[in-house]
């Protein structure tokens, strides 16, 4: 099991009322969001991490969605290369924050590119979700660099959603919190599924840190079904950065 101790986040800038999405919720409340962010940050502490803030990034709308710009373990850091042209340039700041903790950073190359909403651990082995986002040369490249530090990598194809994390989070003890395509797929039927109804699907976005799940507010039966399988939840609210298609890992990245 992994126990994290740091993490960086990005305060949400003001330009992120300009973010992608495709949600179809509206914009999102630059004031009302700063308070989602502080109290998430607030939530991070209370598991047990020392958490970095980032001052805000005006340059880049999306840029509270720090989890997409790098993949992080023990034994390497690796800089991600977004897949959208707003976002390519966001990792930039990030290699500079994270060099104090990894002195040796590797990066995503074109042609190659990966977001790191792509990509989730389990103990020793890294799932790569190849998307709109991750092209089959970026997951190549991750796999590489992650193989080359002992680590194991699976590249999996997926369809309906935005990131590979936007439909499963690991919850450790061989449990992957699901829905949508990722119910009954054959490259993670190893995993316990904790199925999620199509209602509550944004809550397959919740987030393992050292024993407590967060789970983003309003979605019921999925906190209670987590919890009847004896974790600690904390429920946060983050409506305003659900109007950009992020969620509650996208907004750190843990390590
Ligand atoms: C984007 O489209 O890139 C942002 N509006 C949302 C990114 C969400 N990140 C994530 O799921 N890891």
């Amino acid at each position: 099991m992994i126990m994290f101790r740091n993490a960086l986040v990005r305060r949400p800038c003001r330009n992120m009322v300009n973010g992608l999405s495709s949600a179809a919720l509206g914009r999102p409340d630059y004031d009302k969001a700063l308070t989602q962010h502080e109290v998430y940050v607030q939530a991070l502490r209370s598991c047990g991490l020392n958490v970095t803030v980032l001052a805000a990034d005006e340059a880049y709308p999306d840029s509270v969605f720090i989890e997409d710009t790098a993949v992080l373990s023990e034994r390497v850091a690796v800089i991600a290369r977004p897949g959208v042209s707003s976002r390519l340039g966001e990792e930039k700041t990030i290699a500079a924050a994270l060099l104090s903790h990894y002195p040796n950073l590797e990066a995503i190359a074109a042609p190659g590119t990966l977001e790191g909403g792509d990509v989730f651990r389990v103990g020793e082995h890294f799932f790569i979700g190849i998307s709109g986002r991750t092209n089959p040369e970026g997951a190549r490249q991750l796999a590489m660099v992650l193989k080359k530090h002992g680590y194991a990598a699976t590249a999996l194809p997926l369809h309906d959603v935005l990131h590979l994390k936007t439909g499963v989070a690991y919850l450790e003890n061989n449990r992957l919190l699901a829905c949508g395509e990722f119910l009954d797929h054959p490259l993670l039927s190893r995993f316990q599924i904790v199925p999620i109804a199509a209602a509550e699907a944004y809550a397959a976005n919740s987030v393992w840190i050292n024993g407590c799940v967060l789970v983003p507010s309003g979605f019921p039966q999925t906190r209670k079904n987590i919890e009847a399988l004896g974790y600690e939840t904390l429920s946060l609210d983050v409506s305003e950065f659900r109007k950009l298609d992020g969620g509650l890992s996208c907004l750190s990245l843990r390590f």
